[in-house]
């Protein structure tokens, strides 16, 4: 392991049995905390370096905030690390954290300081980044909800908005501050300050300026980055002297891409784009990448490892985790590499979902990403080649000081190859891509490698969208590679030498030179591997075909044995490369503990899998989860399960249909008789909107009445005139919201926004004829219901994030009055308590203004025996909200890790085009996401172990909203096995109160 020390105790640490014992976990922890020790992290244009050791950060990005089960946090960073991450990059979203001014929750799934404590754990370093602005398709970009009501603009030193950063800034900082490897009490390596600011005017200047002497009075030591959009050479550290870039007050330059083009409209893949050159070789200057920061070493904070997707999408997830897929990965990410781009973090890693009211207009509930990890938290094909190249980084640390060698010219111009050389270590590196990288045929070539050991010309071939990375003159632990066409996926000292894992793809042929003194023994253990010695240079020559797994013992020769395995790309990924062990079989393999020769081991089957231990001699038994496994010695001095282990068992699940469902019609605001007296009056306030009503209208933005997330009523009395027959009301929905209105009880009809991309449709302007028979003198009844799905993000730093949600302005006209406003006194409700949650422990994105929601019929325990019993076979439209609610039992197996989805309608379609209704899901109160019939794409929700009770009973709650036309009710809903493996870890239902009268 080349980690820092720290993290080299940590791997030792935690070679325990992963998290089964949280007594262990505890010990870990008071051994991590009686001895921190501080390390001092430097610097230079290669890379990172940790008291004095080079560090290459193979990251990738995960939000706490989307997965609201602590303990499922702990399942992701294992699978990342597992899959060859050394770092995880997290966001912090403020708005999590504070539903009002001064209000501040770091406890349950809002505790920070337990997931940074984790990643420790787990062995990972951390890239901190806390707003205050952060994006991530997050409502407001991750500003809290009354931050909205600022006059002042946010993201410049206007006083206002410095105080609120402020307290933000105080506490979040005080989390990382406490996690930092700078003091030894954590594993934070690098601090982001502000996220894609790119107005760089005064005001920012010194608003980045306080933002990075807060984070050091906070006592954040680690170094200081800011995530420039694009490359456009903002806020580099000083003393950059390339003419265009603006100077910052950061200690590192750090920029974000997404090359490589998306899916296409239809949802199929487009043909790959071409790889970026941003470091070595790129063009150089302000907008080169990383030539904007020649002093500090490459650093991608976010680079494409997916893409979100929007509402009225044919849904894209499957088709971006394909374009994105590992193709893309191997070309992009290698030519990366290539570039000398020591820090690379790839967004996201595993995307989860934005429950409840998290989502930004431009997403819906399901942040997959088509990221390496699924959101129901498996390993997509992309997180084995992402392990394969992780293992790759981490096992080669020649790559951390990497310079463009002498050019190659391969035999075939349709191939690229990138030569760089460590003038250090003398080693050098080939990445292979096709010319231009975005090509995809089958091009066989030759190049020469030129190094210290020699000159030859090496046969190579690339096909479809691939890259390869071939080290040549490279001290493989005690051997010397002088080349090999089969690419490195990792090594290890092995008892008395070395154990090597290489490969290639299925079918090519492979050729692997290693240097000698004398001829050394060649055993050929498996496979077919030919192999000759050249005396005159020392050279003994593997030739093979990568297919399967060969396996070859080479001993004497003047070097410690070599014990090299040879393996197709598949095979390979079925390798898991812990601390000191090579493992192979199981689909996934958590931890490692060995203890008085007994190896015990950790990990997910996905099916029967086979399990082969490469250990130290010393181990002599193996354990799988705990259960002894009977094993066998193999010729390559392996131990090898007799039996496979098992996959997981068949489960079911309780038909839904079949429950006792309840049913209660939820609007009832729509009665003029509703008793409103509570609401508030739209009165007496200023909100920040940047979209306002015309002068003279009271301002109806609900955000100005502290309604922040989800549903808003209105409901509005007025003097009727025969000549009104019109109802103009301008509102903001965010992306595919809506608005439904009465008149006297009577429903007029509901408007709907586009939520599509580039950019959804967040404001609309909707009008009503007024039924005749409603239109005399006297006092009328307006009730008007928005549903509110996100505010803006601040993605160019113009307030976008505060355009008014819920009404804007509403007229009443007739004809020849033009807008003749009669005036309408307005009321106004939201979720209960407005900034004063009531439910702190779901938090402000739980809850918005629903009826059933203000009186917690969304909860478990919620007393519904009075309510009619649901036909869920016939469901019936009603205008307004209809609830449902329904409770069932789950007692899965403990040794097996499932994930449930609710899906609502038939799965195979994105869309019900003309099914006009939507849905919010609570599970056990929790609002797991919405579902809108009429758009989609999304029907099938990810419900989180903790969440979702696997073992206990649980409570369904629908809050089902339709125009009530004919055919507009609710579909078949069922709840669905999304993945079930044998293993997992120990997940807990998170407490969160029940019905309270
Ligand atoms: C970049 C943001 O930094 C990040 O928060 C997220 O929004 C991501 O994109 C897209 O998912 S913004 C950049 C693509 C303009």
């Amino acid at each position: 392991m080349r980690f820092a020390p720290v993290l080299g105790l940590m791997a030792t640490l935690l070679a325990t049995p992963a998290v089964a014992d949280p007594a262990r976990l505890d010990a870990r922890s008071a051994v991590a905390a009686k001895a921190p020790r501080a390390h001092a992290i430097t610097w230079d244009k290669y890379s990172l370096k940790v008291d004095g050791q080079r560090v290459f950060s193979w990251g990738g990005e995960f939000h706490p905030f989307r997965v609201p089960s602590p303990d499922l946090w702990r399942d992701i960073l294992q699978k990342m690390k597992a899959s060859g991450y050394n770092t995880v990059a997290v966001y912090f979203d403020w708005g999590y954290h504070s539903p009002k001014q001064g209000v501040y929750d770091f406890s349950g799934v809002r505790d920070m300081d337990r997931m940074l404590t984790m990643a420790q754990e787990e062995g990972l370093y951390v890239i901190t980044r806390a707003g205050p602005y952060v994006n991530a398709e997050l409502t407001r970009g991750g500003f809290p909800g009354w931050l909205v009501n600022q006059q002042a603009r946010a993201r410049t030193d206007a006083p206002e908005y410095l105080q609120a950063a402020d307290e933000w800034l105080s506490r979040i900082n005080a989390v990382v501050a406490r996690h930092q490897l700078t003091t030894g009490q954590g594993t934070v390596i690098a601090h982001q300050i502000e996220n894609e600011l790119d107005v760089v005017g005064p005001a920012q200047q010194r608003y980045m300026r306080w933002l990075a002497d807060k984070a050091r009075a906070d006592g954040i030591t680690v170094p200081i980055f800011h995530n420039d959009k694009g490359r456009n050479g903002y806020w580099v550290p000083k003393g950059s002297n390339v003419p265009g870039t603006v100077e910052g007050p950061t200690d590192l330059y750090a920029f974000d891409g997404y090359p490589g083009g998306n899916c296409k409209v239809d949802s199929t893949p487009s043909s790959p784009g071409v790889a970026p050159d941003w470091g070595i070789y790129g063009p150089g200057g302000a907008k080169g990448g990383a030539s904007a920061s020649p002093n500090t070493p490459g650093f991608l904070a976010e680079f494409g490892g997916g893409w979100f997707d929007y509402w009225g999408s044919n849904g894209d997830y499957d088709c971006t985790a394909i374009h994105r897929g590992v193709g893309y990965q191997r070309v992009f990410y290698a030519t990366n590499i290539a570039n000398g781009i020591t820090l690379q973090s790839f967004y996201m890693t595993y995307g989860g979902t934005s429950w409840g009211w998290l989502p930004a207009p431009v997403v819906f509930t399901s942040y997959d990403y088509g990221s390496a990890i699924d959101e129901a938290r498996g390993l997509r094909d992309k997180a084995r080649v992402m392990k394969q190249m992780g293992e790759f980084v981490a096992a080669v640390p020649d790559l951390t000081r990497m310079d463009k060698g002498e050019a190659v010219v391969p035999s075939n111009d349709k191939v690229r190859v990138y030569h760089n050389v460590n003038t250090e270590t003398g080693s050098h590196l080939y990445v292979v891509v096709h010319n231009p990288s975005s090509a995809t045929g089958d091009e066989t070539f030759t190049f020469t490698v030129k190094t210290r050991d020699g000159q030859y010309v090496v046969p190579s071939r690339i096909k479809g969208q691939d890259s390869k990375m071939l080290m040549a003159s490279y001290d493989l632990g005690g051997q010397r590679l002088v080349y090999s066409t089969s690419e490195i996926q990792t090594h290890l000292k092995w008892n008395d030498g070395d154990l090597a894992l290489l490969y290639g793809r299925t079918g090519e042929a492979g050729e692997t030179v290693l240097r000698y003194a004398s001829p050394p023994k060649v055993e050929v253990i498996e496979g077919d591997v030919q192999s000759a010695f050249d005396a005159a240079r020392g050279d003994l020559k593997l030739t093979y075909a990568h297919k399967g797994l060969a396996r070859v013992r080479i001993t004497g020769g003047g070097r410690s044995p070599l014990t090299l395995l040879l393996a197709d790309a598949e095979t390979g990924q079925t390798f898991w490369r812990r601390d000191d062990v090579l493992v192979r079989g199981p689909g996934l393999v958590r931890g490692e503990a060995a203890k008085g020769g007994v190896l015990s081991l950790t990990g997910d089957t996905e099916t029967d899998s086979p399990l082969e231990v490469f250990a130290p001699k010393a181990v002599t038994a193996i354990r799988w989860n705990g259960a002894k496994v009977a094993t066998k010695p193999t010729a390559s001095g392996s131990l090898l399960a007799e039996r496979p282990l098992p996959g997981p068992a068949a489960i079911t699940l309780p038909d839904l249909a079949k429950l006792d469902w309840k049913t209660a019609p939820g609007s009832p605001e729509a009665d003029p008789k509703f008793d409103d007296s509570a609401w508030m009056r739209t009165e007496g306030r200023r909100g920040g909107s940047t979209v306002r009503g015309p002068t003279g209208q009271p301002t109806l933005d609900m955000s100005a009445y502290g309604f922040h997330n989800g549903d808003v009523w209105y409901r509005g009395r007025y003097h009727g005139r025969a000549d009104i027959d019109t109802l103009t009301l301008h509102y903001g929905g965010g992306g595919a919201g809506m608005l439904q209105v009465w008149l006297d009880g009577r429903f007029l009809g509901q408007h709907e926004l586009d939520g599509g991309l580039p950019r959804p449709i967040t404001t609309g302007v909707a009008t009503f004829k007024l039924p005749e028979d409603l239109r005399g003198t006297g006092e009328h009844v307006l009730s008007v219901m928005v549903r509110d799905n996100g505010h803006n993000w601040d993605l160019d730093a113009d307030d976008f994030h505060k355009e008014a949600r819920g009404l804007v302005s509403a007229s009443l006209s007739g004809p020849g009055t033009y807008s003749f406003a009669a005036p309408i006194a307005w009321k106004i409700q939201g979720n209960k308590g407005g900034e004063d949650i009531q439910d702190p422990v779901r938090g402000d994105a739980n809850n918005g203004g629903q009826y059933g929601e203000r009186e917690g019929w969304h909860l478990p325990g919620f007393p519904d025996a009075a309510w009619a019993k649901a036909d869920m076979a016939d469901t019936k439209p009603y205008a307004g909200t209809t609830w449902y609610r329904a409770s069932f039992d789950l007692a899965l197996s403990k040794d097996q890790d499932t994930t449930l989805g609710l899906s609502i309608g038939d799965p195979a379609l994105p869309r019900s085009p003309n099914k006009r209704y939507r849905v919010l899901i609570f599970v056990n109160g929790w609002n797991m996401g919405q579902f809108i019939a009429n758009v989609g794409p999304q029907r099938t929700f990810v419900l989180p172990s903790g969440i979702v009770d696997p073992h206990g009973k649980n409570t369904l709650a629908l809050a089902v909203t339709s125009d009530g036309a004919p055919g507009d009710a609710l579909e078949a809903v069922k709840l669905v096995n999304l993945r079930t493996v044998r293993g997992g870890i120990p997940v807990a239902r998170v407490p969160a109160p029940d019905f309270k009268p």
